[in-house]
């Protein structure tokens, strides 16, 4: 990771990185709209309690969850913003059912899925949260529609994230490349802070919920206690938060199957399959405990994957544990 002689603002770095043909033609507005949105939610974010958005809605998502205000929010925001990019065909949302479409025309020649607001249980409580997004190319030989958006993680062609945290950061994983911007809040403008990021070799942290450890197999409970010798562990309960702090300082984190979340807890095409794709780029790996998720073909858009990410050398022990059980 270094830090850039020039902190340049996101649209110079697209212009200096993306052809304006090619793979990534009209990348740049889609990370536009995402740095967009970013801003406009995190103003909502600061102001908390005093711009009453905190709270339930009281209604109930998808994916059977109570919707936060800011869950919906969030959601709105981004479907807004893709939709007037003008280049996303398609967006694909954790608190939405169906697929939301704004065209087939060629300049539309993206795909979006994303978690909006990752951390929801954190809202209320001034704990870091986060915005997930996997970017992918549409086929446009294809129909688009939802049965069109299942497709293998490893067919994402970029991914990004924001942490609303200490301060706000943006990172944008390409192939090969993972990039981080930070937030200028008198401007909202975002500026590259750190570049060419790689998984430390070391690894002093580690990110799981400790409560569940009845629930685990016995190859789970080895490979947790494998973790804990020299390690310290850091759960913040917000998965983006954690996977930041473990892809800058170092470390892994883990959220895999049990006896209550059989499947496992988090959702392939809007958590595992972004946050994977970004994890490979920086030279780390993302396993289910079995496979590499982003060979994972869907079955079902909100289905959820058992996750382990991080630094390639764990996830392969944390593997081997399990599979040893
Ligand atoms: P638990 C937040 O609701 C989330 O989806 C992830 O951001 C986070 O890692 C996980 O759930 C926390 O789950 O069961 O530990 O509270």
């Amino acid at each position: 990771m270094t830090s850039p002689p020039q902190h340049l603002t996101l649209p110079e770095f697209c212009e200096s990185r993306y052809e304006t043909s090619g793979l990534y033609d009209g990348l740049e507005s889609v990370l536009h709209a995402i740095s967009s949105g970013a801003y406009a939610l995190e103003k909502q974010i600061r102001n908390g309690n005093l711009a009453g958005i905190l709270g339930t809605t009281g209604e109930v998502n998808i994916q059977g969850e109570i919707v936060q205000q800011l869950d919906a929010i969030s959601s709105d925001t981004f479907v807004q913003e893709f939709k007037d990019s003008g280049r996303v065909a398609m967006v694909g949302c954790e608190e939405i059912e169906h697929p939301v479409s704004f065209g087939e025309t060629e300049k539309h020649n993206y795909i979006v899925l994303m978690d909006p607001l990752d951390g929801s249980s954190n809202i209320d409580v001034a704990v870091s949260i986060g915005s997930i997004f996997g970017i992918w190319k549409r086929d446009q030989q294809k129909a688009l529609n939802a049965e069109s958006l299942l497709r293998p993680g490893i067919e994402q062609v970029a991914a990004a994230y924001v942490v609303y945290g200490s301060c706000t950061v943006l990172v944008i994983a390409t192939e090969g490349n993972v990039d981080e911007f930070t937030m200028d809040p008198a401007t909202g403008m975002f500026h590259l802070t750190s570049t060419d990021i790689k998984y430390p070799d070391k690894t002093p942290y580690y990110s799981v919920n400790d409560g569940n450890t009845a629930r685990w197999t016995n190859g789970i409970v080895q490979a947790v206690d494998g973790l804990r010798n020299g390690r310290s562990q850091r759960y913040i309960g917000s998965l983006v938060a954690d996977f930041h702090r473990n892809l800058i300082k170092g470390g892994v984190f883990l959220y895999t199957a049990d006896t209550k979340n059989i499947d496992g807890r988090l959702r392939l095409m809007y958590e595992a399959n972004p946050l994977g794709y970004v994890s490979v780029q920086a030279g780390g790996e993302v396993s289910d405990g079995i496979q590499n998720i982003l060979e994972i073909t869907p079955h079902e858009l909100h289905q959820r994957a058992p996750l382990i990410l991080g630094n390639k050398e764990l996830v392969k022990k944390i593997r081997e544990a399990i599979k040893s059980s």
